[in-house]
């Protein structure tokens, strides 16, 4: 048997893959009632009551707030579920999302 010596001609680098990451954005408006907009993050993003009312209001004093970040389909679904649920109540309450960096 042939001994050959042989090295390796390519290195192997471990990487984790993580999927992009999205923040649901909270934008203010004049018209939603306050406690229709914490209902709304209580309902859809399961936000203690507490948590919810802080967000409301960094939203209404600085015009929008991050409430959370999501992979990108589930970013997209929450905003348009909480987007609709005031729009049946015919409120323009908004939601958006946006690519984290
Ligand atoms: N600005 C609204 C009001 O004074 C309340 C509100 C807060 C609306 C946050 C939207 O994202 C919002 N009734």
């Amino acid at each position: 048997m042939t001994d050959i010596a042989t090295t390796p001609r390519t290195k192997s680098v471990t990487r984790t893959a993580r999927p992009p990451l999205y923040k649901v954005i909270l934008v203010n408006d004049d018209f939603t009632p306050r406690e229709f907009v914490v209902t709304v993050l209580k309902a859809e993003f399961r936000m203690p009551e507490a948590q919810a009312d802080r967000v409301m209001l960094t939203a209404h004093q600085k015009g929008s707030c991050v409430v959370a970040v999501f992979t990108k389909e589930i970013a997209e679904t929450k905003s348009t579920r909480a987007t609709e649920m005031a729009r049946s109540k015919g409120y323009p309450l908004l939601f958006t999302t946006e690519p984290e960096e």
